[in-house]
């Protein structure tokens, strides 16, 4: 394998993209045949050679930032046409030595995790050898019960130290984890459990979530009624309560103090399953995104260190919750490839007040602070004394996500939060995309931020932007459907157990290109704005979800046969859903009605996912062909109605008045729940 041969410049540049990186060093040397306005070893040159020659970019980077136990023969095989995505084959590792051992064998007593617990003030910090331990009792427990290499396991379960231990066990023993976000309801929970055929689930008796009792084995008990596959659940106890223990439960505390405190790692082929995260898509149940060992682990490691400047013995912080992508990349993951401090953020912003994070961040030191949009909002709200009150000097990097950042919250988190002194980062990238692909750094040292956009694509991300007809949309000021031309090591590889979905629902819009579902719009300079979502995916508070899974959890109610589900645009939610229902015509107990309906989204999904607003109508706009216009419900609650776009394709046109009337009456906006 060649490796990769940059200049002088190079070294300079990646100096201070990461300081004293071993993967780095072995990228020296110079780029030929880069743009000539690019330096040798500038992001530029490196982005284009990421670009032209993948496999001298990322194959040492491969070798050099991972453990392996047998070397790759091949860096790369991708072909979009039939969704076939493979990288560095041939090759066996463990992600939990990577995320472990390597780091035990060289510094046993650094701290891998600070678990900042929901009462503030209470954080635990947890020594790498303490989480190899805690992770091989974990795996041996597992193993004890049944699991084998390739096995599903669940977990529901709070973001706690013994949740990543309990990931990295199943990394440990070749296992599968699919996490399911602890909010879902028994039924989502179900059903993914049931799409993965999971053997073991693994939860605690109760979490703790700002002050309030959540009780995850109740939630699990419900679910696992409608699972054959589960053979055990393993239970962890977060509070003092018990909670009833029945004939397949096993506490799993008490299991895990039996066991070795070593476990053999499994050598696992680059390609094989990581673990399954469920993901909302416009259609359908939740798809199961496939993620695999070598290429996934070296990408989170990668992004984690440039787009955040991680540097040895900082203390990074991500605040999500463990059950999304961004809790796995970035609490989890990458962070413990790079031997980082990681902080495990298990409350809620406003929790005991809206100083949490500040306070945090003083107490803890943190260095780099990843969040959401969302919270961002609601905390400017509160006002910026929150945030003075704290001493936030150690704070180098803001990162955001999940949502496009609106100008007002950016330059709230930049001046008031970061001091204007601070770079902030707006990460995009989905659970797809396994991490970060357009971000603002890493760039040219000093590189303009410019507020609420992405900007630049990550090494190896060539971003595409095609028009309707799916013509690919050259030079700058222009906006389309965003693809992704070429494959990269993060990326999912399939959805579980539908391949053939994978290929439809990413690679057929836009032939020989992944599509992303968002749209984006391109400056003159050549930077990336997100501009949101082009399908009917919305996004409530960060949190990814289907339209038509709100309405299919509406649609059993037997007084309603029709339902259709909108985002529109909310504060401080960045989207709330607003649900059009047709009622029976003998029905007269509409409010009656309505307040089942919020029951049964939240039965059925989640809290989160209830519509903030519900409208009876007589009927939903239909096309002659019988397809429901959400388009124009769009226009009506976003007040555009003026504009409505061609409306000639409608079975009847009279429903537009019909609609509007009844929008007027309800009063434009209802408080939201
Ligand atoms: C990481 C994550 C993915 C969807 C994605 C976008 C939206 C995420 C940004 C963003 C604008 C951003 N994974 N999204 N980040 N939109 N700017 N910086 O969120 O699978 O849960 O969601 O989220 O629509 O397609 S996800």
């Amino acid at each position: 394998m060649a490796a990769l041969s940059l200049g002088r410049g190079v070294s300079r540049l990646l100096g201070c993209l990461h300081r004293a990186s071993a993967p780095w060093r072995a990228v020296s040397g110079r780029i030929r045949g880069a743009p000539d306005a690019a330096q040798p070893g500038s992001y530029l040159a490196l982005s284009a050679q990421a670009a032209r020659e993948p496999a001298a970019f990322w194959g040492p980077l491969a070798r050099e930032t991972l453990v392996w136990d047998t070397p790759y023969h091949t860096v790369w095989d991708c072909d979009f046409s039939s969704g076939k995505i493979g990288w560095f084959l041939g090759g066996q590792l463990n992600v939990s030595v990577n995320c472990l051992d390597q780091h035990v064998q060289k510094s046993p007593e650094s701290v891998a995790l600070i678990w900042e617990r929901d009462e503030p003030g209470t954080e635990v910090r947890i020594t790498y050898r303490e989480l190899l331990e805690t992770t091989c009792r974990l795996a041996n427990t597992l193993k004890k019960h049944g699991v084998r290499r390739g096995d599903r396991v669940a977990l529901y379960m709070s973001v706690s130290p013994l949740a990543v231990a309990a990931m990295l066990a199943c990394a440990r023993i070749g296992a599968v984890h699919t996490v399911v976000f602890a909010g879902f309801s028994a039924e989502s929970l179900a059903g993914r459990i049931n799409d993965a055929k999971c053997k073991v689930v693994i939860t605690f008796n109760q979490g703790l979530r700002g002050g309030r009792v959540v009780e995850l084995k109740k939630i699990v008990d419900e679910a696992v009624k409608h699972c054959p596959s589960v053979q055990h659940v393993l239970v962890a106890h977060r509070t003092e309560n018990k909670v009833p223990m029945g004939d397949r439960d096993i506490p799993l505390e008490q299991e895990m103090a039996k066991e070795d405190p070593e476990c053999t790692p499994e050598s696992m082929g680059s390609e094989d399953t990581l673990f399954l995260l469920y993901t909302s898509g416009s259609t359908g149940m939740p798809k199961g995104l496939v993620h695999t060992q070598a290429g996934y682990l070296l990408y989170a490691a990668l992004t984690h260190k440039l787009v955040f400047d991680y540097r040895p013995g900082d203390v990074f912080s991500c605040v999500a919750d463990i059950g999304w992508i961004t809790g796995h990349s970035y609490v989890v993951y990458g962070p413990l490839c790079n031997g980082a401090t990681s902080i495990l953020f298990e409350s809620t912003p406003v929790y005991p007040n809206a100083g949490r994070y500040w306070e945090m961040v003083q107490r803890l030191k943190i260095n780099q602070f990843y969040g959401a949009p969302t919270a961002v909002r609601l905390l400017l709200k509160y006002g910026d004394a929150w945030v003075k009150k704290y001493d936030r000097s150690s704070l180098r990097t803001l990162g955001s996500v999940g949502e496009p950042i609106n100008q007002e919250a950016w330059e709230w988190l930049h001046k008031v939060v970061g001091d204007s002194r601070c770079t902030l980062v707006d990460t995009w990238w989905q659970t797809e995309t396994g991490g970060i692909c357009i971000a603002p750094r890493p760039s040219e040292e000093g590189a303009e931020i410019l507020p609420g956009m992405a900007m630049r694509p990550f090494f190896g991300i060539i971003p595409i932007l095609m028009d309707e007809k799916g013509n690919v949309m050259e030079g700058g000021d222009v906006s389309g459907s965003l693809c992704i031309s070429q494959a990269w090591p993060g990326m999912a590889r399939t959805i579980y157990g539908d391949h053939q979905r994978f290929v439809d629902a990413y690679f057929k819009a836009y032939p020989g290109y992944y599509f992303t579902g968002d749209g984006a719009y391109r400056t003159r300079e050549g930077y990336y704005q997100i501009t949101g979502r082009m399908d009917d995916v919305i996004n409530i508070s960060g949190h990814r979800l289907g339209t038509a899974e709100i309405e299919d959890a509406m649609a059993n109610h037997p007084a309603v046969p029709e339902t259709a589900v909108i985002g529109y645009p909310h504060d401080i939610k960045g989207e709330a859903a607003f649900a059009f229902i047709v009622l029976k015509d003998d029905r007269d107990d509409a409010e009656k009605v309505v307040e089942e309906l919020r029951a049964a989204v939240a039965a059925k999904i989640a809290k989160y996912a209830v519509p903030d607003q519900i409208l009876v109508v007589k009927r939903l706009p239909k096309t002659r062909s019988g397809k429901v216009m959400r388009r124009l419900l769009r226009k009506i609650v976003t007040g555009q109605t003026r504009d409505l776009g061609d409306t000639t394709t409608l079975e009847d046109p009279g429903v537009i008045t019909e609609i509007l009337t009844a929008y007027q009456k309800h009063g434009a906006r209802r408080p939201a729940k």
